[in-house]
């Protein structure tokens, strides 16, 4: 037999996003999508971000000639999604999105999220806290720890960021959580009613949570990938150890 060629393979975040795509299907999300090409009102104003709100300025956000602009968070899916169908709503919105940033070794402008959303009547924090803990058990090993921090979002309220015990030292400290025990995994909240407002929802009646991560974040921590450009890099060369 002749000498076997290379056969190719999936890229590295395809096989993440598969791996998270895989992962909420089995608690009963299915997967949403919408353009990359957007306009104000779905990725700003029905988010609850005003006008005067830093991100939208031009040195964040990239705006097209017509007044269009490159969506800066998958968020625009959900809005699109809720416009579009009455709850209960339980989906995931994995996708590309853009930001005016500088490139380094962990920015990008092109990058990829995964957003989730879940809504129906009676939805409490602790749907948001048991949902993320079993994915968080599937995601990084039967043992996840995880550590919810306050924070902030426009578009939920109350807002948190997530901590997912390091699972390379357990919590000890190493240089891949540099020394903190904790990697940060997600961003996450229960929907503002102000959104529900500006997609035609009663906020008297559905309450929800979102959660958003960065893939390529996600993907570069379990596959020991130190610069986010690499992933968006054309040649076999680093491509061919996947
Ligand atoms: C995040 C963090 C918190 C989010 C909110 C929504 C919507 F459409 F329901 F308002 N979608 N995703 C959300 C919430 C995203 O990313 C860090």
């Amino acid at each position: 037999p002749g000498a076997r060629g290379w056969e190719g393979g999936l890229h590295p975040l395809s096989l993440t996003l598969d791996r998270l795509v895989e992962i909420f299907f089995s608690l009963g999300f299915t997967v949403a999508d919408g353009p990359e090409v957007e306009d104000e009102f779905h990725n700003f104003d029905a988010l609850n971000t005003p006008a005067d709100h830093p991100a939208r300025d031009s040195q964040d956000t990239f705006y097209l000639k017509d007044g269009s602009l490159l969506r800066s968070q998958t968020s625009t899916v959900q809005v699109r999604y809720m416009q579009a169908n009455k709850p209960p709503v339980r989906i995931i919105a994995p996708g590309r999105v853009f930001r005016r940033d500088a490139p380094d070794a962990s920015h990008s402008p092109v990058f990829h999220q995964l957003e989730g959303l879940y809504v129906d009547e009676g939805v409490a924090f602790g749907d948001l806290k048991y949902t993320l803990g079993q994915f968080a058990r599937q995601m990084f090993g039967r043992d996840a720890e995880l550590r919810f921090r306050p924070s902030f979002f426009p578009f939920t309220e109350p807002s948190a960021e997530v901590d997912v015990r390091c699972v390379f030292c357990k919590g000890k400290g190493c240089s891949v959580c540099k020394q903190t025990g904790w990697m940060e995994i997600l961003g996450c909240g229960m929907v503002d009613p102000a959104v529900f407002e500006a997609v035609g929802y009663d906020p008297e009646r559905w309450t929800g949570f979102a959660f958003g991560m960065g893939i390529d974040r996600i993907c570069m921590t379990m596959m020991g990938i130190n610069d986010i450009r690499l992933l968006l890099e054309s040649e076999a060369g680093f491509l061919s150890q996947f």
